[in-house]
């Protein structure tokens, strides 16, 4: 039994300002939870709910789904409904696999004005549809669409409603997606977020200062995974918020290594890109160090670029600043430093226009932060217009620098560098964006000299 995390408070205005898309009496939202996955033979993956059902219900249980509708019961302004359906309670099952909330404790403790074992959901949908006005014309709003195990559930339940066009029955007449609706509310943060956010990243931040505690010529990769997530879990975080990237010598190049079990030597650099999952929020955190605490010229060279793109991506996300150019300045302050070190030819004009550098920036610039590691926020609103920041908009921010090892594009020198710099920022009222992955060396300088003062 996972406990609630955030105020009912919270959880309660969310809805209220999801309810506004439903329609009074005629529109029902239905919500299934994630289900349970089969990781190998009959053992399920560590379960962990789906966001938007988290960011709604904070009911973090599988096999749930919750509802939502306006009801004016016939009369005066309408009053939400907000039902969940949870598993029941078996006292001979749960003790193999846990205490349940059941739908006692779930109306308890998330607030549901009624909460029903998950059986009764098709009896509830019939009960809901019969009660609906003569003729009605009713809406669905789910999120099965893009499931086909979920759309199976959700047509199960519309199927089972008989079509009695002459008693003047109500009908069902379109079935929506609310994805899109629940994630532009995700965009930006309440000051609960904010604050459950700032601890993931406090978290993840330390982790990184355990793996440069650890990180020295022999060590494996693994070694240096386990530093971390084992600061993770010591430190109350479920554990990552996405699988570990911990990628030494050229392995940096390679944008999602995660096989992690090669020994690392002088002379090389390790990348290390790992956040943790703390009470559902993510962070997401990049450094590169020294393996031996010294960069060479090359990788030195690589790392100050790549710091100034950093530098000048956060000094531009300032409220009103668009989303994308972030990652359009970016570009031009790594593209300036590859042409003054000549691993880039032409003019801007011309590499912006050919793509070149794409070659050794091949991603974007970040992302949006949140219940999901790559936040499911729109990047450009439903009409067209990009996405501008405003406060407590949370997103990460990467520039990188990668060179294969057979690139012969670039002198030998440089073969093999993979350079990532990786904070998360909330976006201000006034100003910068403000870092929430601090005290944690991040630039050349700041690594050397703290590597240099290790015990
Ligand atoms: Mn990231």
């Amino acid at each position: 039994m996972i406990p609630r995390y955030h105020s009912l408070k919270t959880f309660e205005s969310r809805r209220k300002k999801l309810a506004v898309v439903l329609k009074p009496d005629l529109d029902l939202l239905i919500y299934f939870n994630t289900p349970e996955k089969i990781r190998n033979h009959d053992t399920e993956y560590s379960y962990r709910g789906d966001s938007s059902f988290l960011y709604m219900t904070g009911f973090p249980e599988s096999a749930s789904a919750f509802t939502l509708s306006r009801e004016t019961l016939g009369k005066g302004t309408p009053k939400s409904v907000f039902r969940i359906f949870t598993q029941a309670r078996d006292p001979l099952r749960e003790q193999w696999t846990g205490l349940l909330y059941g739908p006692e404790g779930a109306k308890k403790t998330f607030g549901a004005n009624e909460a029903f074992v998950n059986t009764e959901l098709k009896t509830q949908f019939l009960e809901w549809m019969k009660s609906r006005p003569k003729g009605a014309h009713v809406r669905i709003l789910t999120n099965a669409l893009l499931d086909s195990d979920l759309r199976q559930q959700l047509f199960a339940l519309i199927e089972a409603y008989p079509s009695r066009t002459r008693t003047g029955a109500a009908r069902i007449v379109a079935v929506e997606d609310i994805g899109p609706v629940i994630q532009e509310m995700r965009l930006v943060k309440d000051a609960e977020e904010v604050k459950t956010m700032r601890y993931s990243a406090r978290i993840a931040a330390d982790a990184h200062l355990c793996a440069l505690e650890a990180l020295e010529p022999g060590a494996h990769e693994y070694e240096i995974q386990s530093a971390i997530e084992g600061e993770f879990l010591r430190q109350g975080a479920s554990g990552v918020s996405y699988n570990s990237i911990v990628a030494s010598g050229h392995n940096a190049t390679i944008l999602h290594y995660n096989s992690n079990n090669r020994q690392m030597h002088e002379g090389e650099l390790l990348l290390i890109d790992a956040g943790c999952e703390y009470q559902h929020y993510a962070s997401d955190i990049t450094r590169t160090f020294p393996v031996g605490g010294r960069f060479t010229r090359a990788q030195r060279n690589i790392m100050d670029i790549v710091g100034e793109a950093h530098q000048e991506a956060i000094r531009i996300s300032t409220k009103g600043t668009p989303y994308d150019k972030i990652h359009a300045r970016t570009s031009e302050v790594l593209i300036a430093g590859l042409r003054s070190l000549k691993l880039l030819k032409g003019t801007t004009k011309q590499i912006l226009k050919e793509s070149s550098h794409r070659r050794y920036y091949p991603h974007g610039t970040g992302h949006w932060l949140g219940l999901d590691v790559h936040d499911q926020s729109p990047y450009v609103d439903r009409n067209g217009r990009e996405i501008r920041l405003e406060p407590n908009m949370v997103f990460t921010v990467e520039p990188g620098l990668y060179f294969l090892p057979d690139d012969k594009t670039v002198p030998a020198e440089y073969r093999g560098i993979g350079v990532r710099i990786e904070d998360d920022v909330i976006v201000k009222a006034k100003g910068p964006a403000e870092i929430i992955t601090t005290d944690l060396p991040r630039y050349a300088a700041e690594i050397e000299n703290f590597m240099s003062r290790r015990s």
